[in-house]
């Protein structure tokens, strides 16, 4: 494609997103992002590749190891609203993926048909877990220009705050890139996020750059602690009761993840 209707693919396709149901949607480098701090602090993490947040895969990939499709050159990142009075697009109904992740899924979906058709370019619908051939949503969305990662962790946007979902998929072609931005609410805030935390999650620094050699950790500083924060998983977990819900004719079991540090963030609430 020749760089003026490289350009205006970009913005058409970045308008098609939200045409298909994305809040916000940019373009990030696989180049750049293969070397996001993700990638390199994973494989160091204490208990890298078991338990927590790890599922089995056929693709034998340790921590921090990706497969990216043939020439793939440019990911494509959506991010879909969850505001505080749609809870229900967070929950798991019994076995079934909570609303929400159906929506990212397919918009997604439409896109990689709408995009192969009229550009005829190869395009890929990234799994969501990193060990299934993903990536890391968050480092993605940053280089793609969504919003910074705050101090809770998780990507802040300017529009929704914390409060939205990510997917990805890739494209063949190099797209420029729409990030990184230098939005950063955190620097001058009193943390709500992490004084709501049920678990205490960022109480400590359990990082040091100089152990990990990378300035960027969890939690920005080093303070994230995942098996804090999956104390609260599991309690969830066993706390969830069968519900009734209009989408079952039987009672079913919800479970509600804690969303703590993003509902006490005051960032893109109206
Ligand atoms: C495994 C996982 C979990 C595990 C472990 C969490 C973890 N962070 O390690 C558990 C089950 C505990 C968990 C909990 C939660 N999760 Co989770 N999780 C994931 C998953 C599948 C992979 C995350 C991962 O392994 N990251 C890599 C590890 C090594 O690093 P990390 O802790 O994230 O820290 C890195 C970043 O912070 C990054 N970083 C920090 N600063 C900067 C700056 C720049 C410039 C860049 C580029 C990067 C960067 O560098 C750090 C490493 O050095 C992603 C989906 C995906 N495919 O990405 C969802 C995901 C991150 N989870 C999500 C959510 C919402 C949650 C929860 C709120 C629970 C819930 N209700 O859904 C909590 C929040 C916890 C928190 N505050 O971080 C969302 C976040 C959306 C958002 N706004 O960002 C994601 C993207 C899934 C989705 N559906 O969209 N999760
Ligand atoms: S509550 Fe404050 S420190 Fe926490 S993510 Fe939001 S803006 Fe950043
Ligand atoms: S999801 Fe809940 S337990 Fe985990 S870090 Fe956020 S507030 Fe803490």
């Amino acid at each position: 494609m020749k760089q003026r209707e490289l350009l205006k693919a970009s913005s058409v396709i970045l308008k098609k997103a939200k045409e298909f149901g994305a809040s916000l949607a940019g373009f990030a480098s696989v180049e750049e992002l293969k070397k996001a701090p993700s990638f390199s602090f994973a494989p160091q993490m204490q208990g890298a590749g078991e338990g927590i947040g790890t599922r089995k895969n056929d693709l034998d990939l340790r921590p921090g190891e990706a497969v990216w499709p043939d020439n793939a050159k440019t990911v494509l990142v959506i991010a879909v609203e969850h505001p505080d009075d749609k809870p229900e697009m967070d929950w798991w109904f019994g076995r079934s993926d909570p609303p929400g992740n159906k929506v990212l899924a397919n918009v997604i979906r439409q896109l990689c048909t709408w995009i192969a058709d009229t550009y005829n370019i190869g395009v890929f619908h990234m799994p969501y877990h990193v060990e299934k051939g993903g990536t890391y949503l968050k480092d993605a969305s940053v280089l793609a220009g969504l919003g910074c990662i705050g101090k809770n962790n998780i990507l802040v946007t300017p529009e929704y705050g914390p409060r939205v979902r990510l997917r990805a998929m890739t494209m063949d072609v190099d797209f420029p890139s729409t990030g990184p931005t230098r939005f950063d609410p955190c620097s001058t805030c009193d943390e709500w996020c992490r004084k709501g935390c049920p678990q205490k999650s960022f109480e400590n620094k359990i990082y040091d750059s100089k152990d990990y050699g990378q300035d960027i950790l969890p939690g920005r500083d080093g303070s994230f602690s995942r098996p804090q924060c999956n104390i609260q998983m599991e309690k969830n977990n066993v706390d969830a009761k069968e519900e009734v819900i209009k989408e079952s004719d039987k009672p079913v079991k919800l479970i509600k993840y804690c969303r703590n540090c993003e509902s006490a963030c005051p960032i893109g609430k109206t």
